[in-house]
């Protein structure tokens, strides 16, 4: 046999006695003086080695000087082993391969870190991400990730969706975070923009007839980064014509059904829907996590006489009460309570307030005499505090209460063990604002992006309230992850001019950005809308991943470099002169 035959993890009991070649890394080695046992290891899985004496004296010999990672190929013939080393716990644990002759590729330095050893600082093992990434569990992952990435080209492509490749060097597309540049060198002082997404030149491929467009695509954001945030980052974006939103949910759902079952997870038959408006009041975020409940409840109508001037007098300032069932809480001592009480005003509650129900049903609170029995008795009713619960409440702004609230029920979700192992929790949320007000200038700027459609029965109010628009925008949440966004699009330039407008953009102004896409518009768009995806956020909930790093090969850290390639990294000064570009060191 002159080639490979197996891979490692394919060698079994039903090729005993034949002939096999195997490659690969020794994974582990134990000498026995006149017997040497090697682990080799590619990536189907372990298969173990054994040289001796009797077989080949001299590969015996060689054997010897293989150390971790060494780099080998190995002859031999597949021999059952003896009962009392059956290994029941690998594919091959029944077999061991008889080496009849050996060749040692390549030779490997002593490993930083052990591939056994999950201890490595993150740092060293984006360093040797190579390395990191010969774990059988990573190599899971990405073996994960390629099936998913499949099923849902095969999805897509069933139902007439066709993959379209769109620039990755053009112009700045809004999507609310900053532009990486590159330099033009043909044209002094001009810049490419890296796509924050292929919005623009989708919707330009509806003008153009596709009528379904669909594409896998990197997207580079420029933002702060955090566990669910890389700088790029895969989309599965898609985009339709003559479509109405419940088309789109009914296509992702599909496709969600089919990636959960690849994963071997159950995915709800039906998603739920819920508006922004409602998201934001029961679970204070519009990323909420279903896989448990602890919803907050409103409980302002229930301040007024309850003798409580802390309560009666957040209402009568136009703000809310509002509290949320913390189960089988009620027995937290002084100092949970003092601890939850500071993270609640960390969330931007004012304080908080307790209840709870004691083992005799009595109501207890934090309020005592302040607050009458029968109110407090009516709160616990409302928050459905059982035996031994804890009803947690905040009085306040409406959107300050809520947010807190459910900052508390995420962080005590987490502590408690709400959260069952193997849920899936996911909704739609709809019906975002159109505009939200720039904290800083005070300015309108789209929550989405300005190309999403105002619903319809709002577009009358567009100038006058402005605010109270609302968007034929949803996301998909799962898990308390958004992992898709999109919206029905402006598809009339008259309603996309006064979006514009509306975002303080003067005509001229839009010309100047956006001429191209509102010419296109003029010549016949048709109506359309679409979806945009993360790739690695869907595969990291279907992994179980904490953070995006682990289900991209080469992710970068939190400031945005890569430890391998120690990129970001300055460039040669004929290359920036090429660019006509000159770096000003800051002081
Ligand atoms: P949006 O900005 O909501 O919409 O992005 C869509 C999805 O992309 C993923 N995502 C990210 N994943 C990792 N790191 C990031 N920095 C990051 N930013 C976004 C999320 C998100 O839900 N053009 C629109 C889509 C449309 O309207 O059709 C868009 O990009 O999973």
């Amino acid at each position: 046999v002159t080639h490979r035959t197996h891979y490692a993890g394919e060698v079994g009991e039903s090729t005993a006695g034949s002939r096999v070649r195997v490659a690969g890394w020794v994974h582990r080695r134990r000498d026995h003086g006149n017997l040497i046992f090697i682990d080799l290891r590619d990536r189907s899985g372990l298969l173990q080695i054994v040289f001796r004496p009797e077989i080949d004296a001299a590969a015996l010999a060689e054997a010897r000087s293989l150390r971790s990672e060494f780099v080998i190929e190995v002859e031999g013939e597949v021999a059952l082993r003896a009962p009392e080393n059956v290994n029941p716990s690998l594919p091959s644990g029944r077999v061991e391969v008889l080496a009849a002759s050996l060749k040692v590729h390549n030779r490997s330095e002593p490993l930083p870190f052990s591939l056994d050893d999950e201890g490595a600082g993150e740092e060293t093992r984006l360093r040797y991400r190579y390395l990191d990434l010969r774990r059988a569990a990573r190599q899971r992952v990405f073996q994960l990730r390629h099936r998913v990435v499949l099923e849902v080209r095969r999805h897509f492509d069933a139902l007439g969706f066709v993959e379209v490749e769109t620039p990755m060097l053009t112009r700045s597309t809004p999507e609310g975070a900053r532009d990486y540049l590159v330099p033009s060198r043909l044209q002094p002082g001009k810049f490419y923009a890296l796509p924050q997404s292929p919005q623009l030149f989708k919707q330009i491929l509806m003008v153009a007839g596709f009528d379904r467009y669909m594409q896998v695509t990197r997207c580079f954001r420029d933002e702060d980064l955090r566990a669910d945030r890389q700088p790029e980052f895969t989309q599965i974006d898609l985009e339709a014509s003559f479509v109405a939103p419940e088309e789109i949910y009914e296509w992702v759902e599909g496709m969600l059904r089919k990636v959960f079952a690849l994963a071997g997870r159950p995915f709800p038959g039906r998603v739920p829907r819920l508006s922004y408006e409602e998201a934001m009041a029961r679970y204070g975020t519009d990323a909420p996590d279903l896989r448990f409940g602890a919803e907050i409840e409103d409980l302002s109508d229930l301040a007024a006489g309850s003798g409580a001037r802390l309560l009666e007098s957040a209402v009568q300032q136009g703000g809310v009460v509002r509290g949320l069932r913390a189960a089988s809480c009620a027995g937290y001592a002084r100092s949970q309570l003092d601890r939850l009480s500071d993270e609640a005003r960390a969330l931007g509650a004012g304080g908080l307030i307790w209840l709870r129900r004691g083992e005799r049903a009595e109501v207890l609170s934090s309020l005592a005499r302040h607050l009458d029995p029968g109110a407090a008795a009516r709160m616990a009713e409302r928050l459905g505090l059982e035996r031994n619960d804890l009803g947690l409440v905040v009085a306040g702004g409406s959107a300050a209460a809520s947010k807190a609230l459910g900052g508390l029920r995420l962080l005590l979700a987490r502590r408690e063990g709400w959260i069952p192992a193997e849920a899936v929790g996911a909704a739609w949320i709809e019906r975002f604002p159109l505009f939200q007000r720039n904290p800083d200038s005070g300015a309108l700027e789209s929550c989405h992006h300005p190309f999403t459609s105002p619903l319809l029965e709002d577009l009358d109010r567009l100038e006058s309230d402005p605010l109270g628009v609302r968007a034929c925008a949803y996301d998909i949440v799962i898990n308390g992850w958004e992992v898709g966004g999109g919206s029905i699009r402006n598809h009339r330039p008259e309603v996309q001019e006064r979006v514009f407008r509306l975002l303080g953009m003067s005509p001229e102004e839009a010309q100047a950005r956006f001429g191209f896409f509102l010419q296109a518009l003029r010549f016949g768009a048709p109506p359309h809308g679409g979806i945009a995806l993360g790739v690695d956020r869907l595969v990291g909930i279907l992994a179980g991943a904490s953070s995006l790093r682990d289900v991209i090969a080469f992710p970068k850290t939190t400031n945005a470099s890569c430890p391998m390639t120690e990129a970001p990294a300055p460039v040669d000064p004929r290359q920036l002169a090429d660019l006509h570009i000159q770096v000003r060191q800051r002081r």
